[in-house]
Order: C-alpha cells, then sequence, then structure tokens
C-alpha cells in the first residue's frame, strides 16, 4: 500500500511554530528571517487550515534588519496568552551585532503589537511559561558556559515579570539534552498536574533533527532526562523519506481535551529542499510517561494537510529588511524603484511569495522598457549571493528577455531570447528544476533550465526556503514599473 502523503498545514518557509490557544482559536507563529512584515500569525480552528490574520512586526519601526543576511533576522518566537493578554518573544539574530532577545504584546493577535522591549537574556529560541501560581519563567537556549556542561549548548530558566516585561532573578541553567554534544535548543515547558515537561529540539535543524525531553517537579529543577529520548525524529527514516528533519515542537491542547503538536519539517526532492522549514502536524497522547507523539503509528502524521498559501493573496508577499514602496490592483503590481540591488544587504525594490508546492509556474506580463536600464524582472531568490532573474532588457535597438544567475557576486547570463514589447514570461518547476521562459502563443517556451539543488537551503547554505517575485531593477530615479496579471499556479 502506498504511504499516504504527509503534508504540511503551512506550507513553503515557515519554520520554527509556536502555537497557543484562546476559546476556540488557536494561534500559530513562525520565523520570518529578514522578510518583512516580519513574524506572520496564522488562525486556526482545527489546527490543518491556518489562515494568516496579521503579522507581529509589520511596522518598521519596531525591527531594524538592515545589512543582515537574508537568513538571520526574527527567528524562533514563541507566541502565548496570559490574563488577556497575548505575548510574543523572539531572537534577532544580527551576525556581525549579536543576538537580542525581545518581547511584544497585544490583545488581539492580528495587531496592533507593542513596541518590541528588549530583554536581558542571552542566546536564541526563548519561550515563555505562565504557571498556575501566577509565577512566569523565560527559557532559552545558549552556548554552553556551565562549568559541567555536556554539550555546545544549554537551556537556561530566569524568571519573568510580565508587567514590567523584564527578567529577574538568578539565571539557572535547567538543561544540556538528552544527548550531550548535540544542539540542544528550542525549549518550551508545560505543567501536565505536578510535573513540568520541558520538551526541546536536538541534533541541528538538518537530517538529526528531533524532540527530546526532561522532567521535573518545579520549573527550576532539577531536570531528569525523559529516557525515551528522542520522542520524535525522522533520522532513522533515511533520505529517502518524504518529510525530514522533524522537530522544533510546540504543544496546544485542543477545548476537547486533545493534544497535538505542531513541528518544522522538510519535504526534500532528490536530497535537497527549496521550500524551507514547513509546520506540521502531529498527534500527541498523554500516557503515564510522558508525551507519546504520533501514538499507534510510528511517524509522523495527521488529518490530512490543506497546504496554506493555496489560494494567493497580495498580503501574503513579504519584501526584504523592510517596506517596499508598491501598489496591487487586481493582479497588477507596480513597484517603485530602490536605491538598493538584490544582491545587497539592504531593501531591494523586490516583492515576493513563499514556494510553498514543489510543482508550480509563476507568470507576469512585463513590459518593455523605454531605456536600457530600466526593467521589470521575475526573480526566484533563494538569497542575496543566489537567485535567477529573468527580464525583459532594451540592449541598443532589441528587446531581450535575460536570464541571468547570480551566484557568489558573479553574474552569469543563463540565456538571451529575442522580446516583445509586451512579455509574458515564467518560471516553472517540476521540483527537480526551474525552467526559466516566455509564454508565445500560449506556449511555454524555456529560455534556460536550473537544477532545484541550485537554490536548495542544501546547496545555498542559511535556513530559508525560495521566494518567487517581482524586482524593478532600474537605478532609483526610474519611474515605477507595473507588471500585469501576476499568477502563480500550481503545475
Ligand atoms: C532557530 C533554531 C535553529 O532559532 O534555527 O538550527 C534557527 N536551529 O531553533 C532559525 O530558524
Amino acid at each position: 500500500m502506498p504511504a499516504a502523503e504527509i503534508r504540511p498545514v503551512v506550507a513553503g518557509c515557515h519554520p520554527d511554530p509556536s502555537v497557543c490557544r484562546v476559546g476556540e482559536d488557536h494561534y500559530l507563529v513562525t520565523s520570518s528571517f529578514t522578510y518583512f512584515p516580519g513574524l506572520p500569525v496564522h488562525r486556526s480552528r482545527d489546527l490543518v487550515r491556518w489562515e494568516r490574520v496579521g503579522h507581529v512586526l509589520a511596522d518598521p519601526d519596531h525591527v531594524d534588519l538592515d545589512g543582515l543576511d537574508v537568513s538571520d533576522g526574527v527567528w524562533a518566537p514563541t507566541i502565548r496568552h496570559h490574563d488577556g493578554l497575548f505575548y510574543v518573544v523572539y531572537t534577532v539574530a544580527e551576525d556581525r551585532r549579536g543576538r537580542a532577545t525581545f518581547v511584544t504584546t497585544a490583545a488581539d493577535p492580528a495587531g496592533p503589537w507593542s513596541p518590541p522591549v528588549r530583554l536581558d537574556a542571552e542566546g536564541i529560541d526563548p519561550s515563555l511559561f505562565f504557571d498556575v501560581d501566577g509565577r512566569a519563567w523565560f527559557t532559552a537556549t545558549r552556548d554552553a558556559l556551565a562549568a559541567d556542561a555536556t554539550g555546545p549548548a544549554e537551556i537556561y530558566l530566569r524568571e519573568f515579570d510580565h508587567r514590567s516585561l523584564s527578567l529577574f532573578g538568578p539565571t539557572r541553567v535547567i538543561w544540556s539534552g538528552a544527548v550531550a554534544g548535540t544542539w540542544v535548543e528550542a525549549p518550551h515547558l508545560y505543567r501536565r498536574g505536578d510535573v513540568y515537561h520541558l520538551l526541546a529540539a536536538e541534533g541541528g535543524t538538518e537530517r538529526n533533527h528531533a524532540v527530546t525531553a526532561a522532567t521535573a517537579s518545579a520549573p527550576t529543577g532539577p531536570y531528569t532526562t525523559d529516557p525515551r529520548s528522542p520522542l520524535l525524529t525522522h533520522r532513522h527514516l533515511g533520505a529517502g523519506a518524504s518529510v525530514q528533519n522533524v522537530g522544533h515542537a510546540d504543544l496546544v491542547d485542543t477545548p476537547t481535551g486533545d493534544t497535538w503538536a505542531l513541528v518544522l519539517g522538510v519535504r526534500p526532492v532528490d536530497g535537497a529542499h527549496n521550500l524551507g522549514r514547513e509546520v506540521f502536524l502531529v498527534p500527541v497522547s498523554w500516557e503515564p510517561e510522558g508525551p507519546v507523539f504520533a501514538p499507534g503509528v510510528g511517524a509522523l502524521t495527521g488529518p490530512d494537510g490543506h497546504a496554506a498559501g493555496a489560494d494567493d493573496a497580495p498580503a501574503d508577499w513579504v519584501g526584504l529588511r523592510g517596506p517596499v514602496r508598491h501598489r496591487w490592483r487586481g493582479r497588477d503590481l507596480s513597484l517603485a524603484p530602490a536605491p538598493d540591488g538584490l544582491a545587497s544587504r539592504g531593501r531591494p525594490a523586490f516583492l515576493g511569495r513563499r514556494q510553498d508546492r514543489h510543482r508550480f509556474a509563476f507568470a507576469a506580463t512585463v513590459p518593455a522598457p523605454g531605456s536600457p536600464e530600466k526593467h521589470a524582472a521575475l526573480v526566484a531568490f533563494q538569497n542575496q549571493d543566489r537567485f535567477v532573474s529573468q527580464a525583459v532588457v532594451r540592449s541598443a535597438d532589441d528587446v531581450v528577455v535575460e536570464t541571468v544567475l547570480w551566484d557568489g557576486g558573479a553574474r552569469t547570463v543563463l540565456a538571451e531570447r529575442p522580446g516583445a514589447d509586451r512579455q509574458r514570461l515564467e518560471i516553472r518547476s517540476d521540483g527537480r528544476s526551474y525552467a526559466f521562459g516566455a509564454v508565445v502563443r500560449g506556449d511555454f517556451e524555456a529560455h534556460a533550465t536550473v537544477d532545484a539543488r541550485l537554490l536548495s537551503t542544501e546547496d545555498a547554505g542559511g535556513f530559508v526556503g525560495v521566494l518567487l517575485g517581482v524586482s524593478h531593477q532600474g537605478p532609483a530615479t526610474t519611474p515605477w514599473v507595473t507588471v500585469e496579471d501576476v499568477t502563480y499556479t500550481g503545475a
């Protein structure tokens, strides 16, 4: 019997899921790196169909992403609800500038969110736990500092004052993970009866990723490693598994008392993934010995996934490192020029949407520019050092369609074909390669094809998936460009 397809509940680059419930509604936040607006918030009744309702970082004054590598920026948020208020804690990874932890609150998770407050915290993957006694605890992971540390990382805990939004009291290292020497990260604390359960990720966010656990009778510990760790991993399924790198779990109880985990995972093709780390849903059963993931199944499963993003909406599009001056009119997209290019670490005139399926066709009708230096392009963007763009360019008296690969600062022209004054350009993929071409009298003509691995996270490095987008590649003094009838469909 062929194995049922395991699909994400939120598809495309949405890693490090964190979830909480208020009444009938579940709320999900995920990492957004240098995409702007940042920290998308999704809402769901059934944990399967998720609707994006807003962004925690929608105000450009609330986050500074300028100068950052695409995979730095906003990492691993946690969302919790307490006493009528939502709290989100997250890291801004700023490579040369270090790492900073912030907290922000909102009465409505759709926003507005309060100006973020920086916490006196080290490391990454912050989390909050509101105990029934009114005390609140902050956990995060940092490079191992303790003298008796057994791994490269350790989880520490401090008390959190939710009124002043600050940490106080001693820093306590509570756990170094189940297996010495692997990265312990993504801590979340829960209480079940009198037992405190600490869940974490170990093994790194690649093939060895796993969910591990420890328990204690007080938030401060001492913690005992759950001997069943790892509680969930796909490492043993090998390179051929359709969903891999599973880990970074957060738990939520439904109104009917069922427990589910949201985890990240990837859907590789030939050993590489291009869609980023996506959100998967796993049932959890509480047994006397602790949580059991995917009981009776033995591997990741869940209700038939509904891949969010299937219905494209302009609001799903993101810029890089800050707001992009643009305007949608139906399916037509106008972009203002910007001084920074796509290969820079600035704010290029680029708007894109997450690639959330292996097979797709992304197309737009692009006008021929009036002058040689001004043009619009369709782009398959992995990061500032690795992307393929396809533009209608005026050179001397000709109009040409130029397909260009940017790779680590080197610009390679992959194809140059005669173009028309209004040219329908299309990027399509079957999961194994991307074809860049034009639609002529209804037929797709490929100009250049690149192996999908070139735009994969494995090959390009970093933490993100591919964005499919439109850029204005003219100097800042040129007028806006409009591309018409932007479409993104599953093929
Ligand atoms: C995230 C951390 C991780 O903070 O990747 O490898 C980071 N581990 O859990 C960015 O998604």
